[in-house]
């Protein structure tokens, strides 16, 4: 069994009131563990390059990612200017499905755009 999919796993600090605060020593905590497990997410990081036009990038956010024009375009610029950017969080297998259609249809147009799967 993989470790993530044992329900009831520690998820960091107590979630109760006070937290580590000795002056709420004794209130009753809510929650320590979660109810259901959570698989590990995994990022779709998205590289700059000189030659992708941004309106590709764009459509391909909105096309692949489900992000609207506005954030689109905001992501796009974003990894313009800054090298890398976030496109968005999935389970590993949906990641790596979504980083195989990005480089296809990059390569049918003949772009060199570039993205890539991380660990959240
Ligand atoms: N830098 C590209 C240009 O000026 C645009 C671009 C943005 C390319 C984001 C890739 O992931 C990228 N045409």
């Amino acid at each position: 069994m993989q470790a993530w999919t044992r329900a009831g796993a520690p998820e960091g600090p107590p979630t109760g009131p006070g937290g580590d605060d000795p002056r709420r020593e004794g209130e009753l905590a809510t929650r320590t563990r979660r109810k259901t497990a959570r698989p590990p997410r995994f990022k779709v990081v998205l590289y700059n390059d000189d030659y992708t036009p941004m309106e590709f990038v764009v459509g391909i956010l909105e096309q692949v990612f489900d992000k609207s024009p506005a954030e689109a375009t905001q992501i796009m610029l974003h990894v313009h200017r800054n090298g890398t950017g976030i496109a968005g969080i999935y389970v590993l297998e949906v990641a790596e499905t979504k980083v195989a259609t990005v480089h296809k249809l990059a390569e049918e147009r003949g772009h060199p755009l570039r993205s890539g799967v991380e660990p959240e």
